[in-house]
């Protein structure tokens, strides 16, 4: 089967689920969000990365579907926690540019928020640069739209992409995530570590909040700390978890 068929199959068969990963506020310790991450379970490939198929769904349109259903479900599911009581926890998405552009993006947004009853500040939709370079008057118009229904909005991968820094006082998102790459390498590479230093200045500058990805070690994490990054996420803390797994951490975090 063409993997396009699969991958439309697979939305039907609940072959797809969603795994989330802990973020944890610098400031307080806490767990203060989770985000959502896409996993295909073939019955035969076994895992399939999103890295592989959401290309092929972003070229057929199938990316809408399968969004606008990662959406739901993060929602559903966050929604759920907070009525166990853990009501810090906020949940961001990825969203493809495809997404961004082809629908009613806040119109979905907005229908998901009242069906899950989950309020719109706890939803983050994390974008990359790439959101705004076909058409960047739209794009501003979209995300003025979200803004004003409360959704808040992050940038994804800061750093490897192409926008100009002055879309950033255009845009209107709260967080900057600094792309795994400059953590990786920032006790061995003097650059990374001040690039990672400048990002969080200037973020906090542009009154931005800032979250490190792909934190691996206690030398990177104390690192963010002695430069008052805001927020981390990584193997350090926790590997992408299912809910259930999520919920053990939970229970497990201090
Ligand atoms: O979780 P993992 O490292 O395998 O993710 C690989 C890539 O797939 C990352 O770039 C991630 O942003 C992207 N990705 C994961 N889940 C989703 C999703 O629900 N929608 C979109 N558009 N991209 C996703
Ligand atoms: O593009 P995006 O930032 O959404 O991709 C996130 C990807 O990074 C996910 O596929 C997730 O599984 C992966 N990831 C999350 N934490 C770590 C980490 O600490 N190290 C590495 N190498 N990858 C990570
Ligand atoms: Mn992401
Ligand atoms: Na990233």
């Amino acid at each position: 089967m063409e993997l396009v068929n699969a991958l439309r199959y697979a939305l039907d068969r609940e072959q797809l689920h969603v795994v989330y990963q802990p973020q944890i506020s610098l400031n307080s310790g806490r767990v203060i969000g989770t985000e959502a991450l896409l996993r295909w379970t073939h019955p035969e490939l076994g895992t399939v990365s999103p890295a592989e198929f959401i290309p092929v769904a972003e070229e057929t349109g199938l990316i809408l579907s399968i969004g606008e259903w990662v959406l739901r479900t993060a929602a559903i599911q966050t929604q759920a926690w907070h009525e166990h009581g853990w009501t810090d926890l906020s949940v961001a998405v990825n969203l493809s540019a495809i997404q961004f552009r082809h629908t009613d993006l806040p119109g979905t947004v907005s229908q998901i928020l009242r069906e899950s009853h989950l309020d719109a500040p706890f939803l983050e939709l994390e974008l990359t640069e790439g959101v705004a370079m076909i058409d960047p008057l739209g794009a501003i118009a979209v995300m003025n739209d979200l803004h004003d229904r409360g959704v808040r909005m992050s940038i994804d991968d800061f750093g490897t992409g192409y926008s100009s820094l002055s879309y950033l006082k255009k845009f209107k998102v709260s967080k900057l995530k600094i792309d795994q790459s400059f953590v990786r390498d920032i006790h061995s590479d003097p650059e990374d570590k001040a690039i990672v230093s400048a990002v969080i200045s200037m973020a906090k500058s542009l009154g931005l909040q800032t979250i490190a990805e792909g934190v691996e070690t206690a030398e990177q994490l104390l690192f963010l700390r002695e430069q008052f990054c805001d927020e981390v996420q990584g193997y350090h803390f926790a590997r992408p978890l299912t809910a259930s797994q999520f919920e053990q951490f939970m229970n497990d975090w201090q």
